[in-house]
């Protein structure tokens, strides 16, 4: 699909606000496929679809998850990780885009996972690190991704749980196995 088409198409699902950050991670999810060899449409595709749930309500959301049989682990969870696995479905049913890696990257936006793909993290990353996003550290972010892809998913899992203890709320298992994941294999390479 072209970029133009599919930025029209998710317009319509975001605020201006929204769809700003969508620019912003498609252009950065760009920069770091061209860095590091990976797919630079599937990149473009993914950042731009990536969010094109985040205004579906709740209870549609919720359905789903049940409907399709997704994790539901999820159910437990906050409500703003759901975006990303029912982001992928209506992605797929809705847009019509059925490339796996695509749909995969936009599944794991948010919760990250054990044993992430090299296109999984650079949209994870990219959202994290966009033009757009403003917060205590986001430049240290931004310096490791021009040099080390892991080592700054690895920064970005570690401030988001960070975060997430600070407000006193629970954090998804997945995140945290992202977070084990890239500590033992750089403790594999250092011993
Ligand atoms: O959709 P975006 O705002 O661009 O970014 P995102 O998909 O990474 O979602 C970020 C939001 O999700 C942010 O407010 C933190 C929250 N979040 C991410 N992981 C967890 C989480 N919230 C809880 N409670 N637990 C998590 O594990
Ligand atoms: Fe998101
Ligand atoms: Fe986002």
């Amino acid at each position: 699909m072209e970029r133009d088409k599919a930025l029209q198409i998710v317009k319509e699902q975001l605020t201006e606000r929204r769809y700003l950050h969508t620019i912003g991670v498609m252009e950065t999810a760009i920069e770091l496929a061209q860095n590091y060899n990976e797919d630079e449409k599937k990149a473009e595709l993914a950042a731009i679809f990536h969010d094109y749930a985040k205004f579906r309500p709740a209870d549609e959301m919720k359905q789903i998850i049940i409907e399709q049989n997704m994790d539901n682990r999820l159910l437990h969870y906050h409500v703003e990780l759901w975006h990303a696995p029912v982001g992928a479905y209506l992605v797929k049913t809705e847009v019509g885009i059925k490339d796996e890696d695509i749909l995969d990257a936009i599944k794991f936006h948010t919760s990250g996972r054990e044993n992430m793909n090299k296109l999984e993290k650079i949209i994870y990353l990219a959202d994290y690190i966009e033009p757009g996003r403003q917060f205590p550290g986001v430049d240290k972010a931004r310096q490791l991704a021009k040099t080390d892809l892991d080592e700054a998913v690895l920064y970005a899992a570690k401030h988001t749980i960070e975060f997430l203890l600070s407000k006193d709320q629970s954090i998804f298992p997945d995140t945290f196995a992202l977070y084990n994941d890239l500590i033992m294999k750089k403790e594999g390479k250092q011993l």
